[in-house]
């Protein structure tokens, strides 16, 4: 039988500085072949079958791009094209408005990219963490569409966190490997820093002229728009004299469709994979087929901002650059060269903070933490907390691979004691500030109430997995402990140390989250005896969250008034040492 969990006597608990000096020497120094790098050389696309370099893609579109070149010339010179191009102006019918960007414009566009940069810079990171894209819920390896390594190894178990890729700090925020944790800090805070940008932009938008610039309201828009197709791809230019008094049919439509298209996808689908949301509302994630075609989107939208940017940025250095960076900077239409000043103390304002950001990532980890916790775990509690998880799949649903994650097997003693003897020996502890604490065998805990539930699993990386598990809802195990009122919280030890080998493996839930009716102890998996693999004997399933709250072989249950009391006080080994946010429904 393990020994009772008492952290607060255990000297060996690491201290703030030291967790922080670890997670640094892990991440930063992971050794380059069992964690692979980013590369584009890596980046593979599967056409049925067969996975194909992404260069042979970047190839095609280059040879695509020189075909319609030539084609846009050849069509331009001819008395067909030149007819066109005189019928349908490039420049659309809506009135003008006048001159010069407002300055909510401005402002917003401005702020827009700094959040963007960094938005897309984080992203890739937690991209890092699962390199692989897929269409199916059931991240089967083999049948992802887009893949950043080469493919799972198969004679042998392979868990998702040997999977990651390390990421230089100049692509990724923070840099290194499995930072996912600081990444999403980085991500989600900015996320609403981006969503109130866009808000303010909506309200002046619906208030002001511009609204005629952006909106397209004829038909005509749509051969305008070929007509300046035409146009820039037999690569003529119109010169930055004309002034931003409309824009032209093409950039009218592209604006549109980066604002009110592709913004919006973004936030709807990045929403569509949060575990809260799809086990409550299936409907939901649904609207995008599922949620990794969900993800699979949020990345494709990600690759579309970059290149809208390039081509932007091409095509306002193409038009009359000076002239421009004053319209968007200054809101005038001069020729001096004030605009290019601002544009530049912008960019390097923007770099200044990304060199600074990942520096802080480094330094001041837990900062970034606790700041997560108030912004996106107090917007989690109010979005998120009443949704308790009710989606049940069928059984053909179920996946026919599921990831394991973190160790294979618990190294501890008592567990391989255990483990020797089938479990007879297992007596699970629960105890802290109930009325009536318990030692059960697993043949007790089979003997009372049995719940099964086909529940879908999402781990923070970024993969899925459905699976029919079998055990004691945990409401029947609260009704047998009577937690005292001042017990909120309740922790769950595993006998497997953490993934860094530093400590053992827990987490904690509140007892809120584990009055749910999907709060399980399973014991068993696919109508089968939980495999070793995926926590023998008692492992949690609570369905709103992500995977890493669901401990594994569990060897104790101890309710508390708060985790704050126990080892680092962040909620669970991921938070402690990962930098996790003590709750993730999202
Ligand atoms: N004891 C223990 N429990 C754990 C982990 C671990 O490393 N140790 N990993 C967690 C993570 S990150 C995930 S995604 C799930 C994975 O469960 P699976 O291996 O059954 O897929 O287990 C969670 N429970
Ligand atoms: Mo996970």
């Amino acid at each position: 039988m393990a020994d009772e969990v008492d952290p607060r006597a255990d000297s060996s608990a690491p201290s703030e500085a030291e967790l922080q000096d670890e997670f640094l020497q892990e991440k930063l120094l992971g050794e380059e072949g069992a964690h692979p790098r980013m590369r584009l050389t890596r980046v593979h696309i599967r056409l049925g079958h067969r996975f194909f370099s992404v260069w042979w893609l970047l190839a095609i579109a280059t040879a695509l791009g020189i075909v319609l070149v030539v084609a846009a010339k050849l069509y331009a010179a001819s008395s067909a094209g030149r007819g066109f191009l005189a019928r349908h102006a490039c420049i659309p019918l809506s009135p003008p408005v006048p001159a010069g960007m407002p300055a909510f414009v401005r402002w917003t566009h401005l702020l827009t990219f700094f959040f963007l940069v960094i938005i897309v810079r984080s992203g890739l990171q937690v991209l890092a963490d699962h390199p692989r894209l897929y269409t199916k819920v059931h991240c089967t390896p083999g049948r992802e569409w887009l893949r950043f390594r080469g493919p799972v190894p198969t004679d042998r178990v392979w868990t998702a966190k040997q999977d990651t890729i390390t990421l230089s700090p100049l692509v990724g925020l923070p840099g290194g490997r499995h930072t996912i944790g600081v990444a999403r800090h980085w991500h989600f805070n900015f996320d609403i820093l981006f969503i109130a940008t866009g808000i303010v932009y909506t309200a002046f938008f619906f208030s002001t002229p511009w609204l005629h610039r952006l909106v397209p309201t004829h038909a005509s828009i749509v051969p305008g728009a070929a007509s300046c197709a035409v146009t820039y791809l037999s690569l003529h230019f119109p010169s930055g004299a004309s002034g931003y008094f409309r824009y032209d049919a093409l950039q009218q439509l592209t604006y549109f469709a980066v604002i009110f298209i592709l913004a919006p996808l973004a936030i709807l689908t990045g929403l569509a994979m949060s575990p809260a949301l799809d086990n409550r509302y299936r409907w939901y994630s649904r609207l995008f087929g599922n949620r990794q075609i969900a993800r699979s989107i949020h990345f494709l939208v990600m690759v579309s901002f970059v290149v809208f940017f390039l081509g932007h940025m091409a095509l306002v250095a193409l038009t009359g650059f000076a002239a421009n960076l004053n319209d968007i900077t200054l809101g005038t239409d001069q020729h001096n060269l004030n605009g290019f000043a601002l544009w530049l103390l912008a960019i390097a304002l923007v770099i200044a903070f990304n060199v600074w950001a990942v520096r802080f990532s480094w330094t001041h980890t837990r900062v970034l933490q606790r700041i997560s916790n108030l912004t996106v775990g107090r917007l989690m509690d109010l979005l998120f907390d009443h949704s308790a998880p009710r989606v049940e799949y069928r059984r053909s649903d179920i996946s026919p691979h599921f990831w394991p994650n973190h160790n294979l097997l618990p190294d501890s003693p008592e567990w391989r004691a255990l483990a020797g003897d089938d479990f007879r020996g297992y007596r699970l502890k629960v105890h802290g500030l109930v009325e009536n604490p318990v030692e059960l065998s697993l043949e007790q805990i089979q003997a009372m109430r049995k719940q099964t539930q086909i529940t879908m699993h999402n781990c923070i990386q970024g993969w899925s997995g459905i699976a029919e598990w079998g055990g004691l809802p945990f409401t029947a195990l609260i009704e047998l402990v009577r937690p005292l009122p001042e017990a909120e919280w309740v922790m769950f030890y595993s006998f497997a140390a953490g993934g860094e080998g530093a400590g053992r493996y827990y987490d904690s839930h509140s007892i809120h989250d584990l009055r749910h009716p999907q709060s399980l102890l399973a014991y068993e998996m696919n109508d089968e005896r939980l495999p070793i693999l995926h926590g023998r004997p008692l492992r949690l399933r609570v369905e709103n969250q992500l995977g890493f709250k669901h401990v594994k072989w569990i060897s104790e249950i101890e309710f508390v008034h708060h985790f704050r009391e126990r080892y680092a006080g962040q909620g669970g080994y991921q938070e402690d040492h990962e930098f996790f946010g003590y709750r993730d429904e999202i």
